[in-house]
């Protein structure tokens, strides 16, 4: 099943990253080939195979050098270093998706001033080594009750007074008379690296992998701007474009003074920023995506 010579990339099989982590696979160029059963998959065009498997196996898989990369939760991953001497795996990129936050929740009218409320409590979660974590640098004794799922019922059915539970729309606490109260841990996917040694192919292999998933990331946020402007203007257009560096300015055939401004912009840009942009004497603006980038 491990192929000699080819990177490994573990992502979760089915679930709330599935989508997001192919869809970035598929960003960087990366075409996946459907394979004959569902737990590997090779892609086509670069020396890589997908390997499929419950996301809380990823960070074991990439500690122990099964796999080089994975793509796992920020929460997952935290749990499962937290149990361990020495961290084997390193984190090389936030992805921006799958975006949640590790909270602490209690009964709606249950009264909450910090902390210190949750001393001599019982608090259930899936998440023992992170809650313990966080309840030892507040110093703060609790119970911590382990369930693997449906936390969020524990306070009705008197197993726990309090929850620490993972939560996006926050619509599940809501349904269960639940209120957040602490924030534990904000999480996203993440892209990680075996610590291992790689041979020399597969470490060229790892930097062309990591360049062209940081290729796909710095297009998610950046955008080409182009706009004309009197030359008096420059300096205050070029000091607004958010994220841009060194400009591109061309003279403009048949009006003397005025110029066609081009720049990538590296963070997002908003309509304020257009208006200021207009505000200082820019005119003709356009923002375009950008396909592809490599810095
Ligand atoms: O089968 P496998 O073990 O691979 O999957 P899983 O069931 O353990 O994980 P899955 O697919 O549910 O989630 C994978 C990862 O998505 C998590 O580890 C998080 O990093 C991330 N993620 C993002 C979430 C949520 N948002 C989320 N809302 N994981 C779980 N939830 C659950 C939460 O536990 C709670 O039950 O959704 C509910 C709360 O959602 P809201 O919108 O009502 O607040
Ligand atoms: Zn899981």
């Amino acid at each position: 099943m491990i192929s000699e010579g080819r990177l490994h990339l573990a992502i979760q099989k089915s679930g709330r990253l599935s989508d997001f982590s192919r869809g970035l696979l598929r960003d960087a160029g990366l075409r996946i080939q459907n394979g004959k059963n569902d737990l590997t998959a090779r892609v086509e065009n670069f020396p890589i195979d997908l390997m499929f498997v419950r996301d809380d196996d990823i960070p074991t898989f990439v500690s122990d050098g099964v796999c080089e990369f994975g793509i796992v939760g920020r929460n997952v991953l935290d749990e499962f270093a937290l149990g361990e001497a020495e961290p084997r795996f390193e984190v090389v990129a936030a992805l921006g998706f799958g975006r949640c936050a590790l909270k602490i929740a209690a009964p709606e009218r249950l009264a909450y001033e910090g902390p210190q409320s949750l001393e001599g409590t019982r608090i259930a979660t899936s998440y023992p080594c992170i809650l313990q974590d966080f309840l030892d640098r507040n110093g703060v004794s609790a119970t911590v009750v382990k369930m693997n799922g449906a936390v969020e019922l524990a306070p009705r059915l008197g197993i726990a007074t309090f929850i620490c539970d993972l939560v996006s729309t926050g619509a599940t606490l809501e349904a269960n008379g639940l209120r957040p109260v602490e924030t534990v841990l904000e999480s996203e996917a993440v892209l990680i690296r075996t610590r291992k040694t790689l041979p020399e192919d597969k470490a060229d292999l790892s930097t062309r992998l990591l360049s062209r998933i940081d290729g796909v990331l710095a297009t998610q946020e950046s955008k080409y701007i182009m706009l004309n402007a009197p030359e008096e203007a420059l300096d205050e257009i070029a000091a607004i474009l958010p994220g841009a560096e060194s400009p591109t300015i061309i003279p403009l055939v048949g009006r003397p003074g005025h110029f066609a401004v081009h720049a990538v912009c590296q963070e997002s840009v908003f309509w304020e920023t257009l208006q200021k942009l207009k505000g200082a004497g820019a005119s003709a603006i356009l923002v375009l995506p950008i396909e592809k980038m490599m810095m």
